[in-house]
């Protein structure tokens, strides 16, 4: 099996520091998360901009400012910028970090409602403009598919040669109007993708680690982070997102399956490939 690689979703875009103090807003904390994260095993950081107060942003040149501090201290991590934002965000304000010529980016493969009044639009022009604007910037995308018809959607869109090769799934399981991480969820996606794709499971909340666990022992790779759970265990707040990662890192030793390098995930996911 390919060693692992665990992707860190230092803080999101909804989830505050009323939920849990450890989610960063700041350069500072977002710097000081991302490397104990790094640390402790993580070789990809999904990022998201927050303004000092907390509030998401997609403004370019705050993601400068988070990206370039972070470099500094782990120079080597690939980052995955956000182009879902925060509900509510336009497409063209969802982009504007693109310009930065990230390693990675995320795709959002269809719209799903995303608890109390929220829906997270994707819709299939969307989905085409994105996937277009990335592969002329030479941004290499991770699929994020919320459910099922997400991924048949993809698969549609590979066809018509819309969407590239090689295709890398993210599973983000267990949003409120999204598809559950039950087991059955998880070989359920896993069977529905062709066998040269990768994957990664996103638990969100309690499927956090009973999806990294599944993924470890079946091939996949894992996200954790504040973004996507707050608690290291039930009931118990997480104290960082480095803690969020030893603990997969711990699941993967037990089932014997060694944690990429960030140089190893860039072989894995074929990111040092032609653009
Ligand atoms: N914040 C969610 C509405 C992504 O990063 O691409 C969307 C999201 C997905 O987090
Ligand atoms: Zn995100």
């Amino acid at each position: 099996m390919e060693k692992l690689i665990i992707t860190c979703a230092i803080t999101g875009a909804e989830v505050k520091k009323e939920h849990n103090s450890a989610v960063p807003y700041t350069i500072d904390e977002m710097v000081n998360e991302a490397f104990l994260a790094v640390q402790a095993g993580a070789s990809i950081l999904h990022l998201h901009a927050r303004n000092d107060d907390g509030t998401p942003t997609q403004s370019a040149s705050r993601y400068a400012q988070i990206i370039q501090a972070i470099q500094k201290v782990v120079p080597d991590v690939i980052i995955q910028v956000s182009t879902g934002g925060a509900v509510g965000m336009s497409r063209m304000e969802r982009l504007d970090p693109l310009s930065l010529h990230p390693e990675m980016a995320t795709l959002d493969c269809g719209t799903l409602n995303f608890g109390g009044d929220d829906i997270f639009i994707n819709t299939e022009n969307d989905i085409i403009y994105f996937a277009q604007v990335m592969q002329e910037l030479g941004i290499h995308y991770e699929l994020e598919c919320f459910e099922k018809g997400h991924i048949d959607t993809v698969l549609r869109l590979v066809k018509k040669g819309l969407i590239t090769q090689p295709n890398r799934f993210s599973f983000v399981l267990g949003v409120n109007g999204g598809m559950s991480g039950e087991a059955r969820d998880f070989f359920f996606l896993k069977d529905s993708i062709p066998s040269n794709s990768t994957f990664s499971v996103a638990g969100i909340g309690k499927y956090e680690f009973s999806l990294a666990e599944l993924s470890i022992q079946h091939g996949g790779h894992v996200r954790v982070g504040l973004e996507d759970n707050l608690y290291i265990e039930k009931g118990v707040l997480a104290t960082s997102n480095a803690q969020l990662v030893e603990k997969v890192v711990q699941m993967a030793k037990h089932y014997g399956r060694e944690i990429a390098t960030p140089k190893e995930a860039r072989r894995i996911y074929k990111l040092e490939e032609v653009k």
